[in-house]
C-alpha cells in the first residue's frame, strides 16, 4: 500500500513537472513544457542585447515556466553566418536572456530538423555542429583569445560539455562554467543553460577560481550561434545572434572585437 502511493505520488511529480513523454535518441527529453504563445521576436543587428535582473530563481530543467522568463524579450538568433540562409523548417532560432549576481541565464530555442550529437564524429569535430556557442567577453576588452582566457567561446555541446580550446592549444570541456539542460518538443530544440562569468585573471591550471559578481549596469562582451548539422559532418549552417561576426563572420572564436554586448539591468 505505501509502495503504491510512492509511485502514485512519483508518475504524478513527473506529470506535473514536464510532462514527460521519451527520451529522444540525442538524449533530449520530450516535453510539453514551453508553450509557443509569443511569437514576437526582436532581431538586432548590432547585438547589443538588453538583460533583465531575474525577478524568481530559475530552475535549470530546459523548461521555461520558472516565471522570471516572462519579463524577457525574445532575441532573433537568425543572421546566417555561414551557409545560405536556411528555411524554417531546417534552422531558426530564438533566445532570451537573464542574470542574476552568480550566472547569465540563456534560453534558447531552436527549430532543427535533424539534431545530431556534437561529438558524433570525434572530440576535435566538436565545432562542427549541432551546438550552441556563447562567445563571453566579461571586461569588454576585445582582442585574441583563441589560446587564452581574457574572453570564452564556449561551445554548448548536446553531451552537456562547454568547449573551447585552453592555453596549451588543446581541447578542454569547461563543464563547471556553464549549466545546461535540453528538452524537445517535436522538432523544436530547448537549451535552457546558467553560466558563470569569468574574468581575465582565470587561470585554468587554478581548481579554485571565483567567477565574477554580477551587477547591475555591466556590460558584457556577447555573441550567441547555433552551428547546425544534418548529417553531412559539416556546419551546414551557422547562425548568430548579430548581423555580421568578423571575417567570413567567423572571427568570433579567436577574436572578441567581433562580438556584440549585453547590457546588465534591473
Ligand atoms: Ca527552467
Ligand atoms: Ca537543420
Ligand atoms: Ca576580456
Ligand atoms: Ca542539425
Amino acid at each position: 500500500m505505501k509502495v503504491n502511493y510512492v509511485l502514485i505520488l512519483f508518475a504524478f511529480s513527473i506529470l506535473t513537472n514536464c510532462n514527460q513523454r521519451s527520451k529522444a535518441p540525442d538524449e533530449s527529453i520530450e516535453v510539453i513544457c514551453n508553450p509557443s504563445t509569443d511569437h514576437f521576436v526582436q532581431s538586432i543587428p548590432s547585438g547589443a542585447f538588453t538583460a533583465h535582473l531575474a525577478s524568481t530563481h530559475i530552475v535549470i530543467d530546459g523548461c521555461i515556466n520558472d516565471s522570471t522568463w516572462a519579463n524577457a524579450d525574445w532575441y532573433g538568433l537568425n543572421y546566417a553566418w555561414m551557409g545560405v540562409s536556411p528555411d524554417t523548417t531546417d534552422y531558426s532560432g530564438r533566445f532570451k536572456v537573464l542574470w542574476d549576481a552568480n550566472f547569465l541565464y540563456l534560453f534558447v530555442e531552436v527549430v532543427d530538423d535533424s539534431l545530431q550529437a556534437t561529438l558524433t564524429d570525434g572530440i576535435e569535430n566538436y565545432w562542427k555542429g549541432d551546438y550552441v556557442e556563447v562567445f563571453l567577453d566579461e571586461d569588454q576588452s576585445g582582442g585574441d583569445h583563441k589560446f587564452n582566457h581574457q574572453a570564452f567561446a564556449y561551445h554548448v555541446s548536446t553531451e552537456g560539455h562547454a568547449i573551447d580550446k585552453n592555453t596549451k592549444e588543446e581541447t578542454e570541456f569547461f563543464d563547471d562554467h556553464v549549466n545546461v539542460v535540453r528538452t524537445r518538443e517535436g522538432n523544436k530544440h530547448f537549451w535552457e543553460i546558467a553560466i558563470k562569468i569569468f574574468d581575465s585573471q582565470f587561470d585554468e591550471n587554478n581548481p579554485n577560481n571565483t567567477p565574477v559578481t554580477l551587477t547591475s549596469l555591466k556590460k558584457i562582451g556577447f555573441s550567441l550561434a547555433y552551428g547546425d548539422n544534418d548529417g553531412n559532418q559539416s556546419r551546414e549552417n551557422f547562425m548568430g545572434s548579430k548581423q555580421t561576426h568578423g571575417v567570413n563572420n567567423d572571427e568570433g572564436y579567436v577574436n572578441a572585437d567581433v562580438f556584440g554586448s549585453i547590457l546588465l539591468v534591473e
